[in-house]
């Protein structure tokens, strides 16, 4: 494969003092036309792949209800497409730049397909409270393959990633009340967003493949529901830098993606270092040498 090189050139040009004081601001900026087709198309391969492997990995939202979708977590180690796309095209190299960082660690992939048929929304969420984490340095980029209208887009709440951090909602009972808690411990119950839209402010774009979304694991977010006959395949490639550590959640409910041994090898500050999550740059040696 050609390397994308209008995308290796300009990526800087892209990623600019603005897009960073926006990003910090607001937890929240859209870039259009940042991903060349090439890197596009090796994430719809390995989109393919994770969907005929059979993984254990892929979970079903809404299961067995109209409009379910699925969602899965952490296929990097078993997709060459993914590692392909993470170590070489410059996606890390511009998360870098928005977080300040030039350490940049592979926090996971997450897929999400939604491709049933009239898909239900994803309900309003913020990432932080299922992910073990805390730091400033850290950033998905939300990428989907597929044109969506803005009415159909992810919605965002800008700068919530500076306010409260409330408990997740529980993805088994999400259709009974996309508000019922994760932990139902120690965090504040979520706001009914979708109730009360008037009162937020709400953002969403129009989205044509090769636009990305720069998103805050700390930005409240939902939406996305599909129409009829619309697919969308999306990735959400979650990345962090020097700052994020270690750090615990309610322990009624184990936080996800599930990362065995961290919770006895880490206390709360310890940097996050651990073999779940690959360091992206700079390259690391192991990779570098299969290269001379
Ligand atoms: O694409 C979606 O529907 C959900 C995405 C999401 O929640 C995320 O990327 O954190």
């Amino acid at each position: 494969m050609v390397v994308a090189d209008s995308m290796a050139k300009d990526w800087r040009e892209r990623i600019t003092p603005e897009v960073c004081r926006q990003y910090a601001e607001e937890g929240v900026v859209y870039l259009p036309k940042l991903i060349d087709p090439e890197w596009l198309l090796l994430i719809e391969l390995g989109i393919q792949r994770i969907l005929g492997s059979g993984s254990p990995y892929i979970q079903t939202f809404f299961k067995g209800l109209p409009g379910e979708f699925k969602d899965m977590v952490r296929h990097f180690d078993s997709t060459p497409e993914f590692q392909r796309l993470l170590y070489d095209s410059p996606i890390a190299d511009m998360v870098g730049q928005v977080i300040g960082s030039e350490n940049v660690w592979l926090l996971f992939d997450h897929v999400f397909v939604k491709d049933a048929g009239a898909c239900r929304r994803t309900p309003w969420h913020q990432d932080l409270p299922y992910w073990p984490v805390a730091g400033e340095q850290i950033c998905s980029m939300w990428i989907t393959l597929d044109p969506i209208p803005q009415s159909e887009c992810l919605e965002f709440i800008p700068g919530s990633h500076r306010g409260t951090m409330y408990d997740g909602f529980n993805p088994r009972l999400a259709a009974e009340d996309p508000t019922l808690p994760f932990y139902g411990k120690d965090l504040p119950r979520l706001p009914d967003i979708e109730a009360e839209r008037e009162k937020w402010n709400i953002v969403a774009f129009d989205i044509e493949p090769g636009d990305v979304v720069l998103l805050h694991p700390g930005v409240l977010h939902g939406g996305g529901h599909t129409s009829e006959g619309r697919r969308r395949r999306t990735l959400s490639v979650r990345l962090y830098g020097d700052d994020i550590v270690y750090d615990s959640r309610p322990d009624t409910h184990p936080t996800v993606p599930l990362t065995p041994g961290l919770s006895s090898r880490l206390a709360p500050g310890d940097k996050l270092r651990a073999p779940w999550y690959p360091r992206l740059r700079p390259l690391p040696e192991t990779v570098a040498q299969s290269w001379r």
